[in-house]
């Protein structure tokens, strides 16, 4: 089976296994494990940000930094094609009592910076207060595309001007940094808060940190907690992160020269057309008719895929996946709709 559902499916190579199983461990909640303090501490440094923090999963990173920065019936201003919005159960509203102001996202990944600006509430009793600004690199469901610093800034200037704070869902930043050829930091600046996750293109088992200031850091440590993140001798799985971004930085790029390859062979396909403006990244989108029995076909020949839509599948390349790979996936796709 080539398994081309998410980059979430990796599994953790014998030399990451080896490096968890090597791990210095000690109690987290007490702040006493040194391989969590040293990807704490490495992220917040390769982020640019003074301070980092482990937690589980990704969406309990976004959800940690709402709860950090704002307060119950604030509103958050967001992508209509965000994972904040559309993939994390609503935990904002359900949560963290925020409501949520979905901004129309551009094919690109961004959101206009005018549309922030009017989404921004003014001072009225009847309305919420506009409370935080989420931004999202690279953009998940406009297939992995990227949000170059000059964009970032401009957001940064509309929320300076509405002393407003921004959070980066930074879950596949590291690919966004490879796609630009620049340092994550570069794609960090401008937010007060970045989330990247160690789970996805780094093929770590578990994981995503969180950074920003110091103080704000303090406040998410206490909402992970609150929440029932607090992981104990979590070293055993920062020890996988460390070792991702010491060995799987740099051959993200071979992820994305896989899905550009994959997305050319898709799109020779009749009926099959790519639905997004590039290939950013390692995320592809097409059109395709009636989707979920498209992708159980493919499933059937030993390729799988992820059914996003009634008329539009997903594939994501991934560390599992080699070029012959996507090779043999393209053959068998070909097979499959023929
Ligand atoms: N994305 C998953 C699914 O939930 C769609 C995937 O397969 O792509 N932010 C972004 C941009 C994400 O893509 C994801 C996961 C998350 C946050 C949540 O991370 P986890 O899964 O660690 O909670």
């Amino acid at each position: 089976m080539i398994d081309l559902r998410s980059d979430t499916l990796t599994q953790p190579t014998d030399a990451m296994r080896a490096a968890m199983a090597r791990a210095e461990v000690g109690d987290d909640v007490y702040g006493e494990d040194p391989t969590v303090n040293a990807l704490e501490a490495r992220v917040a440094g390769l982020l640019g940000l003074p301070a980092a923090l482990f937690l589980p999963t990704g969406t309990m990173a976004n959800l940690v930094a709402i709860l950090t920065h704002v307060k119950r019936g604030d509103e958050l201003i967001v992508g209509d094609r965000s994972h904040i919005w559309l993939n994390e159960g609503g935990a904002p509203a359900s949560l963290a009592g925020a409501t949520m102001w979905p901004v129309p996202t551009e094919p690109d990944g961004t959101l206009d910076p005018a549309r922030i600006a009017a989404a921004i509430r003014r001072d009225d009793v009847h309305f919420p207060r506009s409370g935080l600004i989420c931004l999202e690199n690279s953009h998940n469901f406009t297939g992995g595309q990227v949000l170059a610093p000059a964009y970032t800034a401009q957001v940064r200037a509309v929320a300076d001007a509405h002393r407003l704070p921004v959070h980066l869902d930074g879950a596949r930043l590291f690919n966004a940094a490879a796609a630009l050829a620049l340092p994550v930091a570069r794609l960090a600046a401008g937010a007060d808060s970045v989330m990247v996750a160690l789970s996805k293109g780094l093929g770590a088992p578990a994981g995503s940190v969180l950074a920003g200031s110091t103080a704000f850091v303090a406040e998410a440590r206490r909402w992970r907690k609150r929440l029932g993140g607090g992981m104990r001798q979590a070293g055993v799985l920062a020890a996988a992160g460390l070792h991702a971004l010491d060995h799987h930085v740099e051959r993200l790029a071979d992820d994305h020269a896989n899905a550009q390859r994959l997305a050319e062979g898709l799109a020779t396909l009749p009926g099959v057309a790519l639905a997004q403006p590039a290939v950013s990244t390692n995320i592809v989108f097409v059109a395709i008719a009636d989707a979920p029995k498209a992708v159980a076909r493919l499933a059937d020949a030993g390729v799988r895929a992820v059914a996003t839509g009634p008329a539009q599948a997903r594939f994501v390349t991934h560390m599992d996946v080699s070029r012959a790979d996507v090779d043999e996936a393209l053959i068998r796709i070909a097979r499959a709709l023929g």
